[in-house]
Formats: C-alpha cells, structure tokens, sequence
C-alpha cells in the first residue's frame, strides 16, 4: 500500500494512511475526501499540524471540531476569525468549503515516514563537483544576486541586484519557502514546503540546480555548515512531517543522517508530532541552532562529529517559530509566538539566557539589529498580534540593564505583521503588516529614522509605487531585504497567482522608489533573500 502512497507523495500532495473511522464519523466520498486532504496540506496543516494537534492555529482533532459543528466550521473557514486566521472565501469554492469542514470532523490520518531508504531514492545529484566549475564562470556580482521565492509557481528567480535583470527562473519544491546560503556563498539552498531541497551552483554561466533530494513530506527550513574548518560541508534540512531533521553532504545533498524530533513537551508531555521550525547556523562553534515548534525544545546541534551526534537541549516556551542572531552572533533569538515570548540563547554557553515576555504573537522573521541612542544594541521584532515592534537590549557586557529586557515598543501601522528589516549601512528600520485585513494597511510599510525614533514613523504605501493595474485584490507588501551595499530595500508585492505581481525596490536614503521589476515570470514574489546579507545573517 505505502508504495502508492509514495508515488502520489512525490507529486506534492501529502498522502494519509488510512486511520480508524468512528460509527458516527462524518463521512466524504474518496474524490471529495482526497481533494480535501490536499487542501488540507497545502492551506492549514502549517498552522494547525499534520496530526490537527495545533500550534499557531487551534486544535483541529475530531472531539474539538465536532463540538463546533458543521455550519459554524464552514462560517470560520469562510470569514477568518479575530485570532489571525484568514478568509479562504477567496481561495477556495463552496463546495471546497463545506467538505473542509466535513474532513475535518474526520479522524486524522497519519502519513507515512520518509526514513534512509527514501531519502536515497529521492536523491540526484544533477551536475557532480567533479564536472563544476573550478571558477565563477558568468560575469554577475553573485555578492548582490537576490534568491526570490515565487511562492505559488514552485521556482525561485535569480535576480542580479546590480542590473535588476532576472539570471534565470529555477524549478525548485512546491510552494517553496525559503533560500539559504553555503558558508562560502556559492551555493544557494532552496526548500519547498513539499521537503524537496535544491541546491544551486552560482558559477555556472547559467546559475542552475546542481543536486535535489526530497527531504521529508512537508518541510520550512534549511541551513548549512558554516563554522571554520566546515564551510560548505554540510546541509541540514528540518521538516515539518515526519518530524526530524537530516544531515546532507554539503556538495552533493547525499543524506547522511536522519534525527527525529519526536519527544516530550516543555511541560513533560508526549508529542508524537514536534515539527523543526528555524534553523540558524552558528560562526562560533560547529553548531547549528534546530528549533522544535511543539516541544518549546531548542536543540544544539554539535555537527563536528555527526556519526556520534551531540545535541543539546534547551527548554524554552511552545510554540517556537522564526528567529536571529543578536549582532554579536553570540546570542539567537526565537519567538514562541502562541506563548507571547522570545527565548533568548546564549549559544556560547550553551544555555537559555532569557525568556522575554513580549504582545501577542511575535514573528521576526530573522529580525532586526541596530544600534539605540539609548539602550544600545537591540534586536528587533514585530507581531502578528499586535500593532507594535518590539525592542529586546542585547548586550549585556556594556547595558547591562537593558539586557534581555523589552526596552520599547515602536508603533507599527497595523498588527498582522511578518517581517522586519535593517542593514549595518541604513539608519532605517522597515516593518510590514501584509496579513491585515484592512487593503492599504497590507500595501504599506512603516519605516522608522534609528537615530530619531521620537520622530515617529513615515507609513509608506509600496504597491502603489509599482503601477500594477488597480484590482479590488490586496497586494500584500511583503519582506524587505536590502542589497549588498544596504542602500537599497526591496519589497515583493505579493498579488494573486493569476494577476501581475512586483518587486518594489526603494532608494533607502530617499526612501523614493528606484526600480521596479515587472515579469509575467515573476508570479507571487515572497521572500528575498540576498547572497551577501543571507550567507553572513545580515539584517
Ligand atoms: Fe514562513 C520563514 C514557517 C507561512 C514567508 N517560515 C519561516 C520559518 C518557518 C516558517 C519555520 C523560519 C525558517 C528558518 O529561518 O529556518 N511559514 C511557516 C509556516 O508554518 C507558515 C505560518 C504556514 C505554512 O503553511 O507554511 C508560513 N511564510 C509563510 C507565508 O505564507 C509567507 C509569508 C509567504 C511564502 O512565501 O510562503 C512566508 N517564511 C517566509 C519567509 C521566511 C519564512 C520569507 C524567511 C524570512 C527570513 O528573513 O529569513
């Protein structure tokens, strides 16, 4: 049975072994039930889990979705709720609707693993070092290419920063999430949702997939090995389902070890589905930083002997999400967004230094560091629950006092925040808000002068600055990400997958639009993630 189960697994939809139904189980035919399933993979299993056990989002198990009821399920999925669940009346039919509700009254099936045998059968090496270049062989600054999702085409576009021209559209996993970058910034890693990891060689004349291995059945991150002595020897890709993470050679992605992050809970209880969220890798020792979303457990990973692997364990809060490094690349901050916290790390000691009680539901991205007139260093975060940003001190050597500490709270323009952003070079720090309901709240930015933050913010409306044609649709504004040089801030305009979308760069000085790259290849532009700011956690 599993052998079907995995052909139809390669095709991006996650299967479900078959679990056991109750007499009075709500029932849907097989088309209706499997349509359902993908549905449910694609659109809310990220928030709620696999098993439905919830994390971001609520409890999706038979006992909690039946006490709701069909109409008031349909009513929820249909309207979003106040807790930051969205509207699907947009994205999918009646008909979608009203069986969602049905599937998820129904008992959970569990899918199946994806242990050594799979991941092996899953692996190409495309192009084999042997037969790379032995030099960068095209003339592109490579420190100043952007690695663009194109969310809902599957593929990343390779943008030169300098000349804002599209190098080449790569086929990478579905729906994917995010690129990261090899110690040495010739490879860029690129993980879909659907687990498949590609790795692309940025010498070759034409920048192109040079490895893939699918890595799990439903993944988010993705690092590599970037302590002296290791650059470029491993990858390390987490997923969400089954739960573990895997060990890959860093030049051809050949598996070599697969950990699960099955295990108990902060507060002592079995989980039998701990998904791994960021993944950070340390320039202070041979150690990547996993961070187990169900557990609250953050994990230590010490990759300089990974045939006799050490991990330590640090308890934190549930449920842990996106973080950074503190400037000092010391420190990794996490948020523990259903819990309102951000656990701090010191990775040095190898121990939990702080757990910072912050507004409702931070989401950092990886944050943002700057140096306050007052409090000294800080690392930024906004939230998806609240129309802040939070400043947490970080230096505990010289202010000490506001170590660790939420030392301010700036005022963003709307709540249903992502991502922050600020560069060495900028005195500028950028907040989004593309999950607000509200349209020009969703196409705007808030951006603070650092060095005059009583000033109060400038609200600036991005997708404007593209010129798309007006449509009743939000264009989400979505992630900055500044250049190489950090004179420059790129926005996506996130527009629906059949309408034209942008990338939005903006004058960091002027804060005037400078460029704006329009392509009918550019479909749902996300996250960007530029080579020099990626491989040195630059933010
Ligand atoms: Fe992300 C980072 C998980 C939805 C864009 N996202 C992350 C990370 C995790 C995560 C665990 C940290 C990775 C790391 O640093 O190693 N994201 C999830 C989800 O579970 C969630 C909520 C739902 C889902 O089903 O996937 C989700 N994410 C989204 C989106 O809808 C976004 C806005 C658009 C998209 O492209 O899918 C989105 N996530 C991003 C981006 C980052 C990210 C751009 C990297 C930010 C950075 O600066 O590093």
């Amino acid at each position: 049975m599993w052998k079907g189960l995995k052909a139809a697994l390669l095709a991006s939809v996650l299967p479900m072994a078959v679990g056991t139904a109750f007499a009075d189980e709500p029932s849907l035919g097989k088309d209706a039930k499997d349509a359902s399933a993908k549905i449910y993979f694609e659109r809310c299993a990220g928030c709620h889990g696999v098993l439905r056990k919830g994390a971001t989002g609520k409890n999706l198990e038979p006992e909690n979705t039946r006490k709701l009821g069909q109409n008031r399920l349909e009513k929820i999925i249909t309207n979003g709720t106040d807790g930051g669940m969205v509207n699907f009346d947009d994205i999918l039919s009646k008909d979608e609707i009203k069986n969602i509700a049905t599937y998820i009254q129904m008992t959970p099936d569990t899918p199946p693993e994806w242990g050594m045998k799979e991941l092996t059968a899953s692996w190409k090496v495309v192009v084999p070092p042997e037969k790379r270049p032995t030099k960068q062989m095209n003339k592109i600054n490579l420190q100043n290419v952007f690695s663009v999702t194109l969310r809902d085409s599957g593929e990343v576009a390779l943008i030169d920063g300098d000349t804002k021209k599209i190098v080449n559209i790569v086929k990478t996993g579905y729906a994917v999430h995010i690129s990261r970058l090899s110690a040495s910034g010739r490879y860029v890693y690129v993980i879909g949702r659907d687990g498949k990891l590609d790795m692309i060689d940025l010498w070759m004349e034409k920048p192109a997939v040079v490895a893939t291995i699918k890595t799990g059945l439903d993944a988010r991150s993705v690092d590599t090995s970037k302590f002296k002595g290791f650059e470029d020897k491993y990858a390390v890709a987490g997923s969400y389902w089954p739960p573990q993470y895997v060990i890959m050679d860093g030049q051809t992605l050949e598996p070599l070890k697969v950990v699960s992050t099955r295990g108990i809970t902060v507060d002592g209880q079995y989980h039998p589905e701990p998904r791994v969220a960021s993944i950070v890798s340390s320039v202070i020792k041979p150690e990547w930083v996993i961070n187990i979303k169900e557990t609250g457990q953050i994990k230590l990973v010490d990759y300089s002997d990974i045939k006799n692997l050490k991990e330590t364990t640090i308890e934190s809060a549930k449920f842990l999400h996106d973080g950074g490094w503190d400037s000092t690349k010391r420190y990794f901050l996490v948020a523990a967004n259903a819990s309102n916290k951000v656990a701090v790390v010191d990775t040095k000691e190898g121990k939990l230094a702080a757990l910072v009680d912050t507004k409702a539901k931070p989401h950092p991205g990886r944050g943002a560091n700057f140096v306050h007139p007052k409090f000294g260093p800080v690392w930024a975060t906004s939230h998806l629950g609240a129309d802040v940003i939070t400043l947490i001190g970080t230096d505990p050597e010289k202010h000490p006092e506001y170590a660790w500490k939420v030392v301010a709270e700036l005022k963003n323009h709307g709540s249903g925040s992502l991502f922050v952003k600020t560069h060495p070079n900028s005195n500028h720090l950028w907040a989004d808000a593309p999950l607000m309901p509200e349209k020009e709240s969703a196409e705007s930015v808030t951006v603070f002068d650092i060095d005059n933050l009583d000033k109060g913010p400038q609200v600036i409306n991005v997708a404007a600055m593209a010129g798309l044609p007006d449509s009743k649709s939000v264009k989400r504004v979505v992630q900055a990400e500044y250049n190489e040089a950090g004179d420059e801030v790129w926005y996506s305009i996130w527009a629906g997958k059949t309408e034209p979308s942008a990338i939005v760069v903006i004058d960091d000085k002027t804060l005037k639009p400078k460029a704006v790259i329009k392509d009918p290849k550019l479909i749902t532009p996300t996250g960007k993630f530029n080579v020099h700011n990626t491989q040195h956690d630059i933010y």
